[in-house]
């Protein structure tokens, strides 16, 4: 009997290697012969690439297929996007049972699963496989922002925010350079490497100038860049760092964050780095537009100057919203805490 637990913990690992940008889910798959064995294994990297059991299929001995099962953590698409429909292609191969964590949201490629179970395939979830629900879970985590924004039909929202232990993002005098250190700088640019756009207020823009690119540790730009968007109603001046820093980049002349939004998911966005400042950050937590929280803290005392977030209209600590804690992690001398908000 195939471990399929074993499988789905796999094939999160594999999917772990797939960007978060781009607009399509992680997704791994884990190919097992009837007696258990593994045929093969594959991940989705990033829109036009194969589909993870895309990848799995053409990795595999094809006389190893018949009768095999499929473990993907997500639904196996059932749509000709940039590729294939994944429905189709497991059932030619002849793959008897596919187990999934979760269904597709989108509405366009979804469907793979009930089409399978039509064509005779024994389709499970990783519940119904008997898969232990931490494992289920964690194969879950690894889609689960991309299918939260398609349910939503809006982009996933990280809020990212570097302060001093006392949540001061500035001190008295307005200086804000550098309260975090070079390793907790160095990961910020591998989360914007990581997104679709990333979105600044017109006041960052005009206080800090940021050229907004995503850069590593010895300043050369990453592979991907995000969409560099201003949000305001101020104009980006002409000498702004960012209009000379190479990508694409927009200005957004609205207050209207929720319709800042709404437009970049028409634009195919799909997972957004509000980056600041303090005045954008807490406008989008008023509003309920945070998804994630990324907040560097950073082992210095202000005492004062601008607080990291202002004027939730929380006056009594029962009415304060308790976000789930993702990961904490030090960064040199400095600490992240990534937490998710708490309506999921
Ligand atoms: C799968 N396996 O590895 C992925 C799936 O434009 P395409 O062809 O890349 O299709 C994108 C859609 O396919 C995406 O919105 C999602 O519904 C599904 N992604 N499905 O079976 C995969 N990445
Ligand atoms: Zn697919």
């Amino acid at each position: 009997m195939p471990d399929v637990s074993w499988a789905l913990g796999r094939a999160t690992e594999l999917a772990e290697r797939g960007p978060q940008h781009g607009g399509n889910p992680r997704v791994g798959c884990v190919l097992l012969a009837a007696d258990g064995a593994v045929v093969s294994e594959g991940w989705h990297g990033g829109a036009g690439t194969a589909h993870a059991e895309a990848a799995a299929l053409a990795g595999a001995d094809p006389a190893r297929l018949r009768g095999a099962t499929a473990v993907v953590t997500l639904e196996p698409c059932h749509h000709s996007g940039r590729t294939p429909p994944c429905s189709r292609a497991l059932h030619a191969a002849g793959i008897a049972r596919v187990v999934h964590a979760v269904g597709d949201p989108d509405p366009v490629a979804s469907g793979g699963a009930r089409w399978l179970a039509g064509q005779g395939v024994d389709v499970l979830t990783a519940e119904d496989a008997g898969v232990p629900v931490d494992v289920t879970g964690r194969a879950a985590r690894v889609s689960a922002a991309w299918v939260t924004a398609m349910r939503r039909r809006r982009p996933w929202v990280v809020g990212k925010s570097a302060m001093s232990l006392d949540g001061r993002v500035a001190a008295a005098d307005g200086t804000s350079r550098w309260i975090t250190g070079a390793a907790a700088r160095t990961h910020a640019h591998t989360v914007r490497a990581d997104v679709d756009a990333v979105v600044v207020g017109t006041g960052t823009v005009l206080t800090d100038d940021p050229a907004l690119t995503a850069r590593r540790a010895d300043g050369t730009l990453a592979c991907h860049q995000p969409l560099r968007v201003v949000v305001g109603r101020r104009a980006v001046p002409p000498g702004a760092a960012l209009r000379q820093a190479p990508g694409d980049w927009l200005h957004l002349p609205t207050r209207d964050l929720r319709a800042a939004l709404d437009q970049l998911w028409d634009a195919g966005v799909r997972r957004v780095l509000v980056e600041g400042g303090p005045t954008l950050l807490s406008r989008a937590l008023r509003e309920h537009l945070v998804d994630e929280l990324h907040a560097y803290l950073a082992p210095v005392l202000l005492g004062g100057g601008l607080p990291a977030v202002t004027d939730l209209g929380v006056s009594t600590l029962a009415g304060a919203p308790r976000w789930r804690p993702v990961t904490t992690r030090t960064l040199g001398e400095d600490l992240l805490v990534v937490a998710h908000r708490p309506e999921g």
